[in-house]
């Protein structure tokens, strides 16, 4: 049977206004990129009932009317958990999601009510969203793709704090005596690629950010595959027409030979495949919790950014750009758990954030790429509050310790630069881990969801 005209048409109309969007989430390792992206799910679910979102006007205006999830386009990529993340913190105690290990995708397909409505206009429109979680491990394999082994290996052993160097010891020891033109051992490289591999995995426990080849920390299904039995050669002192010329059997050649086979095996299919066509990306930093754990931790995550966005530098001719242009045309970088310190401390936090990227923020604006700055709680778990000490009022945090103990705490005031020395010794920063609050509600409750959800969804809505 024919629909009736007036129902074709309606549909046709409809159909023409729906909207697609592709959006990247991404960051180092911790950053808080599960949390946010189970959060944008629940918002955009409860848009318009429960969830606040004032600061996106098509939730404020009541035209934004919820968000259903779909099958995935892309079937070899597993789904983002969020039935189970929604789970963990509905738990008694609340716990966060597990962290993710691999690539995973979500469609979401939000309905809504155009802002503009003329004759022609349809009641209701779609936006598909397509929201995509990936490994901050991996993502920091980026950058290796712009070095040849040589240049690898120099940025990979250069610059270590001891705190670091502490970490690797057993690889260091195993290195020193290693002499790049002594033919290679198959069993003695493996033995050093584990010890390297091991040291990675403490410096991470650690908390450090700056931690390559990514795979070694998340092998994925490449676990104990030669391509991962390598490690960097540090002070090479040979020139590099010397390490050139060396045959095909020695150590440097064969760890350079591993090397390079990781960036066109492993890298480059990872990055054509998963991390090409999407137009909008939010890059999220865990700045509080650098600044938390001292000078050496945050001088490491800040390498480790400029070395990620440095991908960004060159406008058109830069890796990023190759891969990602013409497409992405709105970037959000976004200094992630807000909700440790007090609400006033947030303009001071998105400008440390600034402070921390300011190289390529500049690049980034030479390229004329639109960005936005902003500090968010994707899922918040504490409460402002108010003390008063000796008649004097100052601004706290109420919160749920990991361990379970209530605590009323004032952090410490964030830097609005980058820390100095003096700022370490003599003011330094301190905030323990919060659980996450029991949420009675539907929507959970969240800092400045809705400022990132206005910013990079915010005018397909319109
Ligand atoms: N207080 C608070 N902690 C958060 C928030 N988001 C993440 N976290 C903490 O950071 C940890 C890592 O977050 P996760 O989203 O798994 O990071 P990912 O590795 O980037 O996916 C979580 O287990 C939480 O402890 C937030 O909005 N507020
Ligand atoms: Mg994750």
């Amino acid at each position: 049977m024919r629909m009736p005209l007036r129902q074709e048409v309606h549909n046709l109309l409809e159909r023409g206004r729906d909207r697609q969007l592709r959006l990247a989430v991404t960051g180092l390792s911790q950053a808080g990129k599960t949390a946010f992206l189970t959060s944008l799910v629940n918002q955009l679910r409860h848009a318009g009932v429960e969830a606040k979102l004032d600061l996106l006007p098509a939730a404020r205006e009541g035209r934004l009317l919820g968000a259903q999830r779909l099958n995935q386009p892309d079937l070899g990529v597993p789904r983002f958990p969020y039935d189970p993340g929604m789970a963990a913190l509905r738990d008694t105690p609340p716990r966060w999601p597990e962290p993710t290990r691999g690539i995973s995708e979500l469609r979401l397909q939000l309905r809504y009510r155009p802002a503009r409505r003329g004759w022609l206009t349809p009641e209701t429109a779609h936006l598909t969203l397509d929201l995509f979680d990936y490994p901050g491990e991996w993502l920091l394999d980026l950058p290796l793709l712009q070095h040849d082994f040589a240049s690898w290996s120099e940025s990979q052993t250069h610059h270590q704090g001891p705190q670091r160097q502490a970490l690797f010891t057993r690889w260091l020891e195993g290195v020193k005596t290693l002499d790049p033109a002594a033919t290679a051992d198959e069993a003695q490289l493996a033995e050093l690629a584990d010890a390297y591999a091991e040291g990675l995995k403490r410096a991470k426990q650690a908390g450090f950010s700056d931690l390559q080849p990514g795979r070694f920390l998340l092998p994925g299904e490449l676990e104990g595959a030669p391509v991962l039995q390598f490690f960097p050669l540090p002070a090479l002192s040979l020139s590099p027409e010397a390490l050139a010329a060396l045959p095909a059997d020695s150590v440097y050649a064969t760890l350079s030979e591993r090397f390079r086979y990781y960036q066109q095996q492993v890298v480059r299919p990872f990055y054509r495949e998963h991390f090409r066509r999407f137009d909008r990306q939010i890059i999220l930093v865990d700045v509080l919790g650098a600044l938390n754990a001292g000078p050496e931790r945050f001088e490491d995550l800040s390498r480790a950014l400029r070395q990620l966005m440095k991908s960004f530098d060159y406008g058109q001719r830069s890796l990023l750009s190759r891969l990602f242009a013409p497409r992405i045309d709105r970037l959000a970088i976004a200094a992630t758990k807000a909700d440790h310190v007090t609400p006033e401390q947030h303009p001071a936090l998105v400008r440390l954030l600034e402070a921390l990227l300011a190289e390529p923020l500049k690049d980034l604006r030479f390229a004329n790429v639109p960005v936005k700055a902003l500090s968010l709680a994707a899922i918040r778990a504490t409460e402002a509050r108010e003390v008063s000490h000796e008649g004097k009022r100052s601004p706290a945090l109420r919160g749920t310790t990991l361990d379970g103990e209530e605590v009323l705490v004032y952090p410490g005031d964030v830097p609005t630069s980058l820390p100095s020395p003096a700022f370490w010794t003599s003011q330094g920063f301190d905030f323990p881990s919060f659980r996450p609050m029991a949420t009675p509600q539907e929507a959970l409750a969240h800092i400045r969801m809705d400022a990132a959800l206005e910013w990079l969804i915010g005018d397909k809505l319109a």
